[in-house]
């Protein structure tokens, strides 16, 4: 059996991390676009330290991304010589609205998008678009407070109009906020949140997720009305929350932790706030209004399919004294079964077994994995190739729902939460590195030609 005949192979990127150009072409400043290299970068994306301009003492990765703006043809076609059948990448909403509430378009950057999805259906690459993939302009940010402000849902409808509306017939898969969940973890860049000393960051978190959340079941109600071929997909940050032991305290806490993440989804898909979840506002004291008409919306206008990062799964104990280790934005307890990467993440194939059954029995809706990869090329051939495995046997042995799979960075780009060009995910060599130095020559790496057996025989060839 194997995968299905359609199934979605591909690779996936985020504007920020990729294009570069930011000032080309009428663009707005964004929040990533002000997030630093080097010590001040969690300081920054946490909200904790408040940078809104970019100051010569700091080097700005996302400024220069890998240049993907004057690149795309040229990448694009390489996308098509490895065969991907879909491409993951976002959009920059300071290229559609240079500030965040204009009345009216940038017609540079709705033509820009244009012309880079129809060089994709050249070469039958379906896009899949993330609207917003960490991005908010500096303008939202100053003028109203970013998500925190219920006026962004009203600019973020007029966004996501425009985008259904100009690329009617070109895009059919969407996703309306990557990884939501990143919120709670990296509020700056999830949702463009500086906080105040003493502020109630909890409060003001679930607040703008609040936001985000009516903002993203308006978007597909309005992405449904204007086409009603367009699917749309929410976006977590996944990895299942394992109990470090059998002890129900672990079993327990493992279950809350997953429960943060699983809120979000649990709106998205079914419409409503879970009863976990308004026990938590009550004791938070977090008061959020919905009214009636965002009520409705929110009931009728669920996804129609889930959507998933998947680089580990996690671990949780009621100990505090376990060791924990990296993983992304999620430190999580170090898991003694598990290998880790050169970068403090841990490796877990048959996790991703887990996590896909586990979001299928919860949600029973099609299921789509927009991020998963590896950092050295060697390793990333026998990780894949692990994953892959993993994804097959959910599929064939489990009866999981599974429309495609996009690798993490296809070509090496900059990494989110370090910024640095080191990491290198892609498939397609770079030649930049931390500094900003080097040709942007692309070239291919032995996993291209590994990916590429991998998609021409669906899945099959994995040696
Ligand atoms: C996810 C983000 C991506 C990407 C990836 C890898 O959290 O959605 O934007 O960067 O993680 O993370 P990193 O770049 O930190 O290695």
């Amino acid at each position: 059996m194997g995968f299905p005949k359609n199934f979605l192979w591909g690779g996936a990127t985020a504007a920020n991390q990729c294009e570069g150009a930011y000032q080309v072409g009428g663009r707005g400043l964004a929040n990533v676009d002000v997030i630093p290299a080097g010590k001040d970068r969690f300081p920054v994306m946490l909200g904790h330290k408040k940078m809104l301009a970019p100051n010569g003492a700091h080097r700005y990765p996302a400024m220069q991304g890998i240049d993907l703006y004057h690149h795309y043809k040229e990448d694009i076609a390489l996308f098509g010589e490895m065969g991907l059948r879909c491409y993951r990448m976002s959009i920059a909403w300071t290229r559609i609205f240079p500030n965040g509430d204009e009345p009216e378009p940038n017609e540079e950057g709705l033509a820009f998008y244009e012309d880079l999805f129809r060089e994709c259906l050249k070469y039958h690459i379906e896009p899949l678009v993330t609207i917003t993939h960490f991005d908010c302009p500096i303008h939202l940010i100053e003028q109203y407070g970013g998500w925190k402000n219920p006026k962004l849902i009203e600019f973020y409808k007029r966004l996501v109009t425009v985008l259904f509306t100009r690329f009617k017939g070109l895009v059919h898969y969407w996703l309306t906020f990557n990884e939501i969940n990143m919120i709670l973890h990296l509020p700056f860049m999830g949702a463009g949140l500086v906080f105040e000393p003493g502020e109630n960051e909890t409060q003001t978190k679930y607040l703008a997720a609040h936001h985000e959340l009516i903002a993203s079941a308006w978007a597909t109600k309005i992405a449904h009305e204007i086409d009603p071929e367009n699917k749309v997909g929410c976006m977590l940050a996944a990895g299942m929350t394992y109990p470090y032991s059998c002890n129900p305290e672990d079993v327990w806490k493992g279950m809350d932790k997953d429960r943060e993440s699983y809120f979000f989804i649990d709106v998205q898909s079914r419409g409503y706030y879970p009863s976990y979840a308004q026990k938590f506002f009550q004791r938070e004291n977090i008061q959020l209004e919905l009214s009636p008409e965002d009520q409705r919306v929110m009931r009728e206008s669920t996804v129609d399919f889930i959507s998933l990062s998947y680089y580990s799964s996690r671990c949780a104990s009621a100990d505090p004294s376990i060791d924990t280790t990296a993983g992304n934005a999620f430190a999580t307890v170090r898991n003694p079964y598990l290998k880790t990467s050169e970068w403090g993440w841990q490796i877990d194939p048959l996790g991703l077994r887990i996590t896909l059954n586990s979001l299928y029995d919860r949600y029973q809706k099609p299921l789509f994995i927009v991020e998963n990869g590896y950092v050295e090329d060697d390793y990333r051939i026998s990780y894949l190739r692990e994953h892959i495995r993993a994804m097959k046997d959910a599929i064939e042995l489990d009866g999981v729902e599974l429309l495609g799979y996009t690798t993490w960075g296809p070509i090496d780009l900059v990494s989110a939460s370090t910024g640095e060009m080191n990491k290198r995910y892609g498939f397609i060599y770079v030649d930049l590195d931390d500094e900003g130095n080097g040709t942007l020559r692309r070239t291919k790496k032995k996993s291209f030609d590994w990916y590429k057996k991998v998609i021409a025989s669906n899945g099959e060839n994995l040696d």
